[in-house]
C-alpha cells in the first residue's frame, strides 16, 4: 500500500489508479472531518495539499475513474471573500407568467398568429414542472465542467463553480465520447422536502439558522463562501435548457432533454410533449394533483415551443422569450385570527413559538397551527394574540404565516414575549452564544438537558449512543418504548432497567435472549465508561467529542471534574484549558448551574463508576504521575512554561513541598521550598538535570 502511495502518477496502471483514488478519497475525507468538524487536524496543510494534488493528478490522467465521493468535488479550497462576477455568454432570459387558463390559450394563439400557422396545424410544445429553486448556468468545455454561475440579473451572475462541483447530481464530465467544444446547460438547483427537513433539524440542533423553505435553503447553501459548507448541504439539480453551445445535440427541446439525460444530466421525469392547449391544461391539472407528493417544491408549469427553428423565429420581447411561458399555481393563502401563541419544546430543548389560529382552509387543507420558528421571527413579523394574519401553505406542505394585517389589529394587544423558562419542566431557557459568531443563537433552549421530559428520549438515546455510553440495543426506538412505559425518564434509570427484566421479557418483540443481551450491555458499561464518554453523554450544549476528551484529560476523574464545575471558579478553570474559549466555558457553566442537571448527575453517579482518564502522553514519560515543585529562578524557560511542559508529560505540579512531593527543581535563589525539601528528604535537582531527565537537554 505504501509503495503504491508513492508510485508516480504517470506509472500507475488503471487498476492501481482505482485503488489510489479510493484510498485518497477515504484519507482526504477523514482529514476534512478532523479539520472541519473536530477542529483537530492531524496533518500539516502542506501534506494535505499533496494528497489533494495527487488525487487531482490521477483524475486528470484517468477522468473515467473519478469517484462520486471524490475529494475534487468537495473542493477543500479556502473560503472566498466574495463571489466573482461572470457575464453570461448568452443572457439567461426570464419567463412571462400565465395565471388563468385563458392566459395559456392567449399564449398559444399569439404564437400561431406570429408564425402564421394555419388552422389545424399542430404546434408541438413541451410542458414541464417549474422547479422552485434557483437558476444556474453550467459550462462544459470539451466535456469537462469548467464554470458554474448563478442567474443574477440574467446578464451577469456570480461564479459559484467550486460550490456547484459539490453537487452530486451534476457530472464533472459529460457522458459522451464526442462532447461539443462548448456546451452550456441551464437548470434549477433545488433541495428536496426530506433533505430540507433533515437539514433544518440539524441546523436546529446546532443552534444555527433555520430556513423558511427549501428554496431559501438551496439559495443559502449555493451561496456559501466556503464550498465545504455547500458540500455538506444536500443540493440537487434538474437541467431544462441550453445556453451557449458550439453545437446543439438536437433540433428540438424534447430531444435535447433526452440527450442531456444520456450525457448524465438529470432531467425532470415528468416533462411531457403536448400538441394542444387541451393537452397543456390537462398536464397542468395532473401535476397540480401530484404536487404535494413530489418531494420537492414546484410553483407552476413551464410550456415551451418544441422546435428550435420556431423558437428562433419567435425570438423574445424585452427579456422573455415569446416561445415559453410559466403557468403559475395560485398562491394558496387565507386569512385567520391568532387565538393564542403557545410554546413547544422540541426534542433538543429548543422552544418554538406556534400560533394557534382559528381553523381555516388553505388549498384544501385545514390549518390551525402555524410555526413562528423563533422569537426573532415573531418580533420581525410582530405577531400578537388577536391579530388577523395571512397564512399560506409553502410548496403545499408547511403552513406559513405570511404577514399580519395591521389595519385589523384590535386595541390593547401586546408584543409577544417568549417565556424564559421551559414550559414543560420549569427550568431556565437561554439563548446560547454561538462561539463562531459571538452572537446569540436564534433558538432559546431549556437548560435541563438531562431530565426535561420534552428532551428525555433524545437525551437518553444520545446518552446510550456509540460515542457516549455505547450501550448496544438502546437505540431511539427502544428509548422511546421504555420512556412510554415510564421505565426511563433520565440516564440513571438506564441502570435500573434490571428491575423491569421480567416485564421486558414478556413484551412483544423482546425475549429472554434480547433482554439478557441488553441488560448485559448495560451492566458492562456501569463500570467501564471512561470520563470522556461520560462527559459527552451528558449532552452539554456545544460539548462534542473533542471538547469532552479535552475536559477528561484535564480533570482525569469525575470527582475532580464535578468539583471544579460546581465551584465558584468553574468558568476561569475552564477558560484556562487550552482549546476551550470563554463562550464554551460559559455554556458548560450554565449547564452545571441548572439544579435539575446536578440532581440527575447525583442520581446517575449512585448507579455507575466512571473510569479515570490519564493525561495524554503520560505513558513512557519518566515523570508521569510524579509530584514536582519548581522553585527559584528558572533560566531556560518561564515558570508557566515549565509547569505546562511537566503537566503534558503527566507530572502534577504543586505549589509547595510536602511529604507527597517526589521532586524539587531548584534554580538560583531558591528559598524556603528548598529547605523544606531537604528537611523532608525529597530529591532536589537543577534545571539542567530536569531537562536531561525529560529528554530536552
Ligand atoms: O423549472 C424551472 N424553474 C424552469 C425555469 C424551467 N423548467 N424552464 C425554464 N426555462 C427558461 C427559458 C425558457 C427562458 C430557457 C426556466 C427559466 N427559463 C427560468 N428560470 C429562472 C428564470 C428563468
Amino acid at each position: 500500500m505504501t509503495d503504491l502511495a508513492n508510485k508516480p502518477v504517470q506509472q500507475l496502471t488503471e487498476k492501481e489508479a482505482t485503488k489510489e483514488l479510493a484510498r485518497l478519497a477515504a484519507e482526504i475525507g477523514g482529514h476534512d472531518r478532523l479539520y472541519y468538524q473536530d477542529d483537530a487536524p492531524t496533518i500539516t496543510d502542506a501534506a494535505y495539499d499533496l494528497l489533494r494534488r495527487r488525487n487531482n493528478d490521477i483524475e486528470a490522467r484517468f477522468p473515467e475513474l473519478i469517484r462520486h465521493d471524490s475529494p475534487s468535488r468537495k473542493v477543500g479550497a479556502k473560503p472566498v471573500e466574495r463571489f466573482e462576477k461572470v457575464r453570461h455568454a448568452l443572457p439567461m432570459l426570464s419567463l412571462d407568467n400565465a395565471f388563468e387558463d385563458s392566459d395559456v390559450e392567449d399564449f398559444v394563439a399569439r404564437i400561431r398568429r406570429f408564425l402564421g400557422s394555419k388552422e389545424g396545424d399542430e404546434i408541438a410544445l413541451v410542458a414541464e414542472p417549474k422547479i422552485d429553486g434557483l437558476a444556474v448556468s453550467l459550462r462544459y468545455e470539451d466535456g469537462v465542467f469548467v464554470l458554474g454561475a448563478t442567474r443574477g440579473d440574467g446578464a451577469e451572475g456570480e461564479n459559484v463553480t467550486a460550490n456547484i462541483r459539490t453537487i452530486a447530481d451534476i457530472p464533472q464530465r459529460l457522458h459522451t465520447r464526442k462532447p461539443p467544444p462548448v456546451f452550456e446547460v441551464r437548470g434549477e438547483v433545488y433541495m428536496s422536502h426530506a433533505d430540507f427537513a433533515a437539514m433544518n433539524r440539524r441546523q436546529e440542533e446546532k443552534g444555527e439558522k433555520i430556513f423558511a423553505n427549501p428554496r431559501n435553503a438551496a439559495a443559502g447553501s449555493l451561496r456559501q463562501l466556503d464550498a465545504n459548507m455547500t458540500a455538506a448541504r444536500p443540493l440537487r439539480f434538474f437541467a431544462y435548457a441550453l445556453g451557449e453551445v458550439s453545437e446543439a445535440p438536437a433540433k428540438t427541446h424534447w430531444e435535447t432533454l433526452q440527450a442531456l439525460k444520456k450525457w448524465g444530466l438529470p432531467v425532470n421525469p415528468l416533462a411531457k410533449p403536448c400538441g394542444s392547449v387541451a393537452d397543456m391544461l390537462q398536464f397542468y391539472r395532473d401535476i397540480q394533483h401530484q404536487r404535494a407528493g413530489l418531494g420537492y417544491d414546484i410553483d407552476g408549469i413551464v410550456y415551451k415551443v418544441d422546435r428550435y427553428d420556431l423558437q428562433a423565429r419567435l425570438g423574445f420581447v424585452s427579456r422573455s422569450p415569446r416561445w415559453a411561458i410559466a403557468h403559475k399555481f395560485a398562491a394558496e393563502q387565507a386569512e385567520s385570527v391568532v387565538e393564542r401563541i403557545a410554546v413547544y419544546v422540541g426534542r433538543t430543548g429548543v422552544l418554538t413559538p406556534v400560533a394557534h389560529i382559528k381553523p381555516v382552509t388553505v388549498g384544501g387543507v385545514v390549518v390551525q397551527n402555524v410555526s413562528l420558528h423563533n422569537e426573532e421571527e415573531v418580533a420581525r413579523k410582530d405577531v400578537r394574540e388577536g391579530d388577523t394574519v395571512v397564512v399560506q401553505r409553502a410548496g403545499d406542505v408547511i403552513p406559513q404565516l405570511v404577514r399580519v394585517v395591521l389595519e385589523r389589529r384590535p386595541k390593547g394587544t401586546h408584543a409577544y414575549k417568549i417565556p424564559e423558562i421551559c414550559p414543560v419542566c420549569g427550568s431556565t431557557a437561554v439563548r446560547a452564544i454561538n462561539p463562531k459568531t459571538g452572537e446569540p443563537e436564534v433558538a432559546r433552549r431549556c437548560t435541563n438537558t438531562l431530565s426535561c421530559p420534552a428532551q428525555a428520549v433524545e437525551r437518553l438515546y444520545h446518552f446510550a449512543s456509540r460515542d457516549a455510553f455505547d450501550i448496544e440495543g438502546l437505540g431511539e426506538k427502544t428509548a422511546q418504548e421504555f420512556f412510554d412505559l415510564g421505565w426511563l425518564r433520565e440516564p440513571a434509570d438506564i441502570f435500573r432497567l434490571t428491575e423491569h427484566a421480567d416485564e421486558l421479557k414478556a413484551r412483544e418483540g423482546w425475549g429472554d435472549q434480547s433482554t439478557a443481551k441488553l441488560l448485559n450491555a448495560i451492566e458492562v458499561r456501569r463500570k467501564t465508561t471512561p470520563l470522556d464518554r461520560f462527559i459527552l453523554a451528558l449532552g452539554i450544549p456545544q460539548v462534542g467529542e473533542t471538547t469532552a476528551r479535552l475536559l477528561a484529560r484535564n480533570f482525569h476523574n469525575a470527582d475532580a471534574f464535578l468539583r471544579s464545575m460546581y465551584s465558584a471558579t468553574a468558568e476561569e478553570e475552564l477558560d484556562a484549558i487550552e482549546g476551550i474559549g470563554d463562550v464554551m466555558a460559559r455554556a458548560i457553566k450554565v449547564f452545571f448551574d441548572e439544579t435539575h442537571n446536578r440532581d440527575a448527575i447525583v442520581r446517575l453517579l449512585k448507579q455507575i463508576t466512571v473510569v479515570d482518564v490519564a493525561a495524554p502522553r503520560a505513558v513512557n514519560s519518566p515523570v508521569a504521575g510524579k509530584v514536582v515543585v519548581f522553585t527559584g529562578t528558572l533560566e531556560r524557560m518561564t515558570r508557566a512554561e515549565a509547569k505546562a511542559r511537566a503537566e503534558s508529560l503527566g507530572a502534577k505540579v504543586a505549589g509547595s513541598v510536602s511529604k507527597k512531593t517526589d521532586l524539587v527543581v531548584a534554580g538560583p535563589g531558591a528559598g524556603s521550598k528548598l529547605t523544606d525539601a531537604q528537611k523532608l528528604g525529597v530529591t532536589v535537582i537543577s534545571e539542567d538535570d530536569w531537562l536531561k531527565k525529560i529528554g530536552e537537554a
